[in-house]
């Protein structure tokens, strides 16, 4: 199949993604993994997923630009939704305009004095249509997606949370923020604060040292993000001075899976008993919030109200020009393979970390994750092209026959932004990817050195999914499946914890789950009495790639494999530190651990408070998948937690 850059199109339909347990299947017995392959019309390669090759397919098989697709927009004609004049299409009012409010002020003051910066945030429900498909959703100040929060570091962060809803708490996590003596304002429901009640607000209050880059914030209650509390927040330094010499314009780019009901509806369906984690399959997804969506893929009797004027975002970009697109994927679910055609990128940043320039022609992006991508604008301006964000399906156990997971968004040098990219936009050859995986870490080099310091604490965790009759479908750390604590948080038990009489049992650097109200909480001491540097072995015994996010920290990743870990090579060139083998590692706030996998991080326990670690995939999350370490006993002891954040909790 040749690549013409034609359209964006579905992945072709008649290459279902194999599934995901394999493994099970052949426990199960061969017979069953015979007749579900062939069924599957994948044959004997099924049980192979993870190392048979050649069961994987060659790159233009699953192409986005598919000549055959019935979805296809035609070369040179006028982009769905849009009026063939070039008018842009009218803003809902409920949309953010992206196009203003996401472009950063390249004037901005790198080096103002500290300040304090304040904004508000009312969460609201309303109905919205971000791909034309009409649902309930959630609004930050009545928009969707959230507004940009900007800050220069050093700046005082002052954030009224009001919660507008009349039936569900809220919270917001920082995403990436070190929260370094402000734990309880890190927004993560049942471990750092209780809920928002509904009419109530929060002002998060905290200072931003240490750190600068691209961060996002959201919801961190259920999986209210998945709805629409979800917004970038970027912090500047007076290092940025010198990165801006790469590039002319910079823009924030959200890409994320999105459903067409609203996340109660199909998490209860994904906890639904034998489901044998079945992950909820996104409909669509969204780039800065809005996506083409054909409204005749949902029949009259789809329950669905679609309007048919749904179109693609449209990026502007002056020819000859350099941008920095900060890539942030704030989905629930899916991995994207990211590329423009005809251009490559370079990466600069990998979550707020910056990196020597590495250039890529095609990228992968998990959820939670950033990347910063500086586009040049040197092809040729007689047409668009296509800005191609591809689920990599290969990592759904489910279908959803109105996905075309095939994402795209226009570039356009000339401004007209009405007409589809032209046969001149042609797709990268490089292959698409068959597992969800990151960009490999150790390409990615950061700019400013920083050595790790050799560790002083070891600890290994294991997560898994149980699954069969009565395993329901949840996830375990170390056999602890999470939920929240209700009406507390182990922030405020730990405090109280270290002050009881049973104090000693709190004061240990190892799992001091069991001295909570719930079984339910797997925490581990990690720095009871001063600083600790931590490694953690986090191994998977799971066959899907899951992007684990650690609150509170940067960490570096020291190794990643699969099978058994070499202790010989640990400890002759990890711990103590090797710095020949250590040497500047890639620091970063979100790493997927591949499929039977695991990945080494180091930390700097200094950070006194409950830091939640945990699979961003927020199914997985709702499934259980949640840790917290527990950093500075002898700092916790003595914190202050603010009354006005112990009084979210209703006991209290
Ligand atoms: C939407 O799908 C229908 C049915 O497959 C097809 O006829 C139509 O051309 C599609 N519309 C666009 C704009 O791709
Ligand atoms: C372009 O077309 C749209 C829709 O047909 C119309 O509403 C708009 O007024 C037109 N704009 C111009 C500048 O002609
Ligand atoms: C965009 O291109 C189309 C097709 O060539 C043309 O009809 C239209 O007038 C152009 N619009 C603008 C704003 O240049
Ligand atoms: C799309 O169509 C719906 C229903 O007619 C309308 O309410 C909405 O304003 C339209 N949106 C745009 C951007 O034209
Ligand atoms: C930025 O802030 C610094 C410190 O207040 C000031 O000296 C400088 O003039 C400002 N720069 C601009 C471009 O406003
Ligand atoms: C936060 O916003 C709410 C709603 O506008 C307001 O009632 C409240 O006083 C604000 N709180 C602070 C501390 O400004
Ligand atoms: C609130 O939560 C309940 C149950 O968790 C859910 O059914 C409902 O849709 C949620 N409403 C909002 C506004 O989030
Ligand atoms: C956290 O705060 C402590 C005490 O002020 C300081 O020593 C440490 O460097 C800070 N760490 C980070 C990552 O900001
Ligand atoms: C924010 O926190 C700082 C430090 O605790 C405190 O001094 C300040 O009064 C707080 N600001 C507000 C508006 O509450
Ligand atoms: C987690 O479980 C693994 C496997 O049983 C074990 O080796 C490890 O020590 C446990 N980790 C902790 C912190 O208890
Ligand atoms: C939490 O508090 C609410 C309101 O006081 C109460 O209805 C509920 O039963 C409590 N839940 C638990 C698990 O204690
Ligand atoms: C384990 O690591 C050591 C030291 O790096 C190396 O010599 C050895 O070959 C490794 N063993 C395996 C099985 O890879
Ligand atoms: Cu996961």
């Amino acid at each position: 199949m040749s690549n013409n850059g034609v359209s964006p199109a579905p992945v072709d339909k008649s290459l279902p993604p194999p599934a995901r347990r394999p493994w099970l299947l052949a426990i199960g017995g061969l017979g069953i993994l015979v007749i579900l392959g062939l069924s599957l019309g994948l044959g004997l390669g099924l049980g192979l997923k993870h190392d048979d090759t050649s069961s994987i397919p060659d790159s233009s098989s699953l192409s986005p630009s598919s000549t055959s697709s019935p979805n296809a927009t035609p070369t040179g004609a006028v982009l769905p939704g849009l009026a063939a004049n070039g008018t842009a299409p009218a803003l809902e009012s409920w949309q953010l305009d992206t196009k203003r409010e996401y472009v950063l002020d390249m004037a901005w003051n790198l080096t103002a004095p500290p300040q304090v910066r304040s904004y508000n945030l009312v969460i609201t429900k309303g109905l919205g249509w971000p791909d034309g498909v009409v649902r309930d959703m959630l609004f930050l100040n009545g928009k969707f997606p959230g507004p940009l929060i900007e800050a220069n570091i050093g700046d005082t962060l002052l954030v009224n949370v009001t919660n507008g809803l009349s039936d569900n708490s809220t919270s917001i996590h920082w995403h990436g923020l070190y929260q370094n003596g402000t734990n309880w304002f890190d927004g993560t429901t049942g471990v750092t604060q209780c809920g928002i009640p509904p009419g109530q607000s929060l002002l998060y209050n905290f200072t931003i040292e240490n750190q600068f880059g691209t961060f996002w914030y959201h919801s961190h209650s259920g999986t209210q993000y998945l709805d629409g509390i979800l917004g970038p927040l970027i912090i500047h330094a007076p290092e940025e001075a010198e990165v801006r010499k790469l590039y002319d314009t910079d823009r924030v780019v959200l890409v994320q899976d999105w459903y067409h009901d609203f996340s109660t509806v199909n998490l209860a369906t994904y906890l639904e008993p034998e489901n044998e984690n079945t992950e909820p399959v996104p409909d669509n997804g969204l780039i800065n919030g809005k996506n083409y969506f054909n409204c005749s893929s949902y029949g009259n009797d789809s329950g669905h109200t679609c309007y048919e004027n749904s179109t693609y975002n449209v990026f502007n970009v002056e020819p000859n020009s350099r941008t920095r697109f900060r890539l942030l994927n704030t989905g629930a679910f899916a991995e994207f393979d990211f590329s423009v055609d005809n251009h490559s990128l370079s990466v600069i940043e990998a979550d707020s970390t910056l990196v020597n320039p590495h250039p890529i022609d095609r990228g992968q992006i998990h959820v939670a994750q950033r990347y910063s991508v500086v586009f040049e604008a040197n092809q040729s301006t007689a047409t668009n092209y296509w800005l191609r964000m591809s689920m990599i399906t290969f990592c759904f156990t489910g279908t959803n026959p109105v996905l075309n997971s095939a994402m795209t968004a226009v570039i356009s040098y000339s401004g007209n932004t009405t007409i589809a990219p032209s046969n001149a936009s042609v797709d990268w050859k490089d292959a698409y990817s068959v597992e969800c995986h990151d960009l490999d870490p150790f390409n990615l080099v950061p700019a400013r050195a920083m050595l790790p310091p050799p560790a002083t604490k070891f600890y290994r965790v294991d997560f898994s999914f149980g699954i069969g009759d009565y395993q329901l479908d949840r996830a375990k750390v170390n056999g602890t499946i999470w939920s929240p604590l209700a009406n507390t948080t182990t922030l405020q038990e730990t405090v109280i914890g270290l002050n009881s009489g049973n104090a000693s049992s709190w004061s240990v650097d190892e799992q001091v789950g069991g001295a909570l109200p719930s079984n339910n909480q797997f925490v581990l001491g990690v720095s009871s009495t001063g600083v600790e540097v931590v490694d953690v072995l986090v191994y998977s015994l799971d066959e899907g790639g899951h992007p684990f996010h650690l609150h509170g920290h940067s960490f570096w990743i020291l190794e990643t494999g699969s099978g058994p870990f070499n202790w010989t090579n640990y400890y002759a060139n990890l711990m103590p530190s090797n710095p020949d083998a250590v040497a500047n590692p890639l620091r970063r706030d979100t790493l997927t651990i591949n499929a039977f996998g695991w990945s080494v991080i180091r930390f700097v326990a200094e950070n006194p408070g409950l830091w939640a670690f945990h699979c961003h995939i927020a199914w997985h999350m709702e499934a259980g998948l949640l840790m917290q370490f527990m950093s500075r006993a002898d700092m916790l002891k003595t914190m202050d937690v603010p009354a006005h954040v112990i009084a979210l909790c209703p006991s209290s």
